[in-house]
C-alpha cells in the first residue's frame, strides 16, 4: 500500500505543467546563491507563490526563469519576498510580456 502511494505521488509530482497562451515569463536576478542547496531553497519558495507554475534556476548565471499563470496577478513584490523568505535577495526582475 505504501508503495502504491509512493508511485501515485511520483506521477502527481512529475505530471507535465500545462501552458496557456496567457502565461507570462519572468527572469529574476538572484543574489547570494552558492550551491544546489540554495537553488532548491529559492525554487521551492518561489513555487509557493500562487500562479508560479515552473521555476528554472541557473546557479552559474545567478538567474531564475519563471513561468507564471497569466490568469493570476503575480507581481515583483511577491517574487522578491519569496526569494527573501528563503534567505536571498533579488536584482533586476524582467517580464517578457
Ligand atoms: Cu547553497
Amino acid at each position: 500500500m505504501k508503495k502504491l502511494f509512493a508511485i501515485a505521488l511520483t506521477v502527481l509530482l512529475s505530471s507535465p505543467v500545462v501552458w496557456t497562451a496567457a502565461d507570462r515569463e519572468v527572469t529574476i536576478e538572484l543574489k547570494g546563491m552558492t550551491c544546489q542547496g540554495c537553488v532548491k531553497a529559492i525554487r521551492s519558495s518561489l513555487l509557493e507563490v500562487p500562479g508560479v507554475k515552473q521555476v528554472t534556476i541557473d546557479l552559474k548565471k545567478g538567474t531564475g526563469q519563471l513561468h507564471i499563470d497569466g490568469n493570476t496577478s503575480v507581481n515583483d513584490d511577491q517574487l522578491k519576498h519569496a526569494v527573501e523568505k528563503a534567505g536571498y535577495s533579488t536584482g533586476a526582475i524582467r517580464w517578457k510580456k
